[in-house]
């Protein structure tokens, strides 16, 4: 039983990871997935239902711009997720994930405190929470500071509710089929966070414990097969492949769904992911 809640900014991913978690083609698509998900409330068979138009056309699950007022607006997903695990044997993990807006991150950083926000807090750091998924997307200049800096906002925060030492947290760079990150994706912590995120990374081995701390890499879309890494995504112009959908739907492929998840929820590591 996991308890997880999954932040980040706008746009690094979050509804489109979940949708791909929710998603359970009729036919199958690329290679057999070594897990299984079972939505067990209406809002993620919603999500399922619509995780097709999302993927392959860019749909957008809740309507963009609209500031969410209360937290019970907020939808909650859950997910049964069985995993075949080479070593482990099967694994089942109950999965309740909330899918914030990402303006609350930004909110972060500006050290704002109004009502959602604060309820937030409170949901994210309940001791019913055994971890958090922050999502993370951009590696331009700037983006260090800006996501250390509200990273050490919620961390001292942890640490007023009293979760600094008992909170996992699983920290992903996002869409990682991008030209330069792709290479990366093996050994995210240091081919990843410590050559584009370093600061980031520091402000969170300060103050977590390593036990506590991973660092990964996922791409909802992937690439286009084990010897061929071009993106599976189309993108759309001039954004550097940050707004996309995906190219070919039958060869579909993500990486690295289900390792964070894993250990959130586990404490344990995964080797093989779907
Ligand atoms: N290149 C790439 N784009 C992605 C990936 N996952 C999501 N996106 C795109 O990123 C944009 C924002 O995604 P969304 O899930 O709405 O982000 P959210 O605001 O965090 O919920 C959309 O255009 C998605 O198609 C990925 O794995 N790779
Ligand atoms: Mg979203």
């Amino acid at each position: 039983m996991g308890n997880i809640r999954v932040i980040g900014p706008r746009g690094s991913g979050k509804t489109t990871y979940l949708a791909a978690l929710a998603y359970q083609p009729a036919k199958a698509i690329g290679k057999m997935r070594n897990f299984s998900v079972t939505a067990i409330n209406d809002d993620t068979r919603r999500l399922a239902e619509k995780a097709e138009n999302i993927i392959v056309e860019a749909e957008s699950l809740e309507p963009t711009g609209v500031l969410v007022r209360r937290i019970d607006d907020v939808p909650i997903y859950s997910f049964n997720i069985e995993i075949n695990s080479l070593f482990n044997g099967k694994e089942k993990i109950n999965l309740v994930v909330r899918d914030y807006p990402g303006e609350i991150f930004d909110e972060l950083e500006q050290g704002a405190i109004n009502e959602i926000q604060t309820e937030f807090i409170e949901e994210c750091l309940t001791k019913d929470v055994v971890g958090c998924l922050i999502m993370l997307t951009e590696w331009k200049k700037g983006t260090d500071k800006f996501y250390s800096r509200v990273l050490q906002r919620f961390t001292k925060l942890m640490d007023t509710y009293d979760r600094a030492n008992d909170l996992r947290l699983a920290v992903v760079m996002s869409k990682c089929e991008r030209g330069e990150l792709w290479p990366g994706r093996i050994d995210p912590e240091i081919d990843l966070f410590d050559v584009h995120l370093p600061k980031t990374k520091a402000v969170l081995q300060d103050r977590i414990p390593t036990k506590n701390l991973q660092f990964y890499a996922i791409s909802t879309f992937g690439v286009l097969g084990r010897k061929n890494p071009r993106p599976n995504r189309i993108e759309e112009w001039g954004t550097d492949g940050r707004n996309s959908v995906l190219r070919e739907p039958e060869r579909w492929q993500p990486y690295g769904l289900i390792s964070p998840l894993y250990w959130l929820s586990t404490g344990k590591r995964m080797r093989n992911d779907a």
